[in-house]
């Protein structure tokens, strides 16, 4: 079983059970008016996504991202001070790490689930060698999570196991929560979406974490307009890539930290840990 946390629970055993179990959940970390507030500012572009173009993605599944430019609700999701804290130590290896995606996950109605992976296949598959995680993921519960209604599905403690494994439908569990609780996961952990068979829609709020040598999956600089990237908390803009990873990557022209463009004043530094 998946191991629940309250949302005062030590960050240290958070990221020692991730470590073993590769998921957890924190009960309860967002407040039902934050998920709320996320979810309205969201919904018209929400209601303008397209289902998903193949059955990983989900054709009735409808994947709605772009939310620190969408929405200034998720932002305090993205910088969750629990969730940061717990990043922190399971991304420590690394001199930096960064967001990796943003997007709402509308799992709808009468929908199969999505076949079991490990979100670091996204890494081209490469085997990246065990206990060194390259990602911290969070799935915030913008609905209850309900084994019916398409509650992620997770093989507790397979961030152990070998990679590129097959798991049978039978060997993974549902990971039920009340709206606003977050599901906290590594990108070695087996999971998938759930199948839904009730007829009402499944949310789920998917904000990722990876170490910042390796590339973004959703790219910040092209889906938050310079305007409002420019408006932001500096350690925010740094999370979203606006900063070196490790000793050189990305940096601009005479090797000047990217966070310059957005503030010409800004002092140099890496800082992702928080
Ligand atoms: O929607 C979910 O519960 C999980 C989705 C997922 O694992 C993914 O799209 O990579
Ligand atoms: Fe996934």
């Amino acid at each position: 079983m998946v191991r629940h946390f309250a949302a005062d629970a030590s960050p240290t055993d958070i990221a020692e059970t991730l470590a073993q179990d590769g998921a957890v959940v924190v009960d309860n970390a967002a407040s039902a008016e934050q998920i709320d507030a996320v979810l309205n500012e969201m919904e018209p572009y929400i209601e303008a996504t397209p289902g998903g173009a193949d059955d990983f993605a989900g054709r009735n599944t409808k994947r709605t991202g772009a939310l620190i430019a969408r929405s200034p609700t998720a932002r305090e999701l993205v910088m969750d001070p629990l969730v940061r804290a717990v990043t922190d130590q399971v991304l420590g290896h690394a001199t930096n790490y960064q967001l990796h995606l943003t997007q709402i996950i509308s799992i709808g109605p009468d929908s199969p689930a999505q076949s079991i992976h490990r979100d670091q296949w996204a890494f081209d598959f490469f085997s990246f060698p065990q206990g060194y995680e390259v990602q911290c993921n969070t799935i915030w519960a913008g609905t209850d999570f309900t084994e019916a209604n398409g509650a992620t599905r997770v093989v507790v403690g397979s961030n152990r196991r070998e990679d590129k494994l097959k798991f049978a439908f039978e060997e993974t569990e549902p990971v039920e929560m009340t709206k606003g609780s977050v599901l906290i996961y590594t990108g070695s952990v087996y999971h998938g979406g759930g199948p839904n068979t009730t007829d009402e829609t499944r949310v789920g709020i998917n904000i990722t974490y990876n170490v910042a040598w390796l590339r973004q999956e959703e790219n910040q600089y092209l889906s938050v307009p310079f305007d409002v990237a420019a408006t932001l908390d500096k350690d925010l803009q740094r999370l979203m890539g606006y900063a070196r990873g490790a000793y050189a990557l990305g940096y601009i022209d005479d090797v000047r930290d990217p966070i310059c463009v957005l503030n010409p004043d800004a002092e140099a530094g890496l800082g992702s840990f928080t």
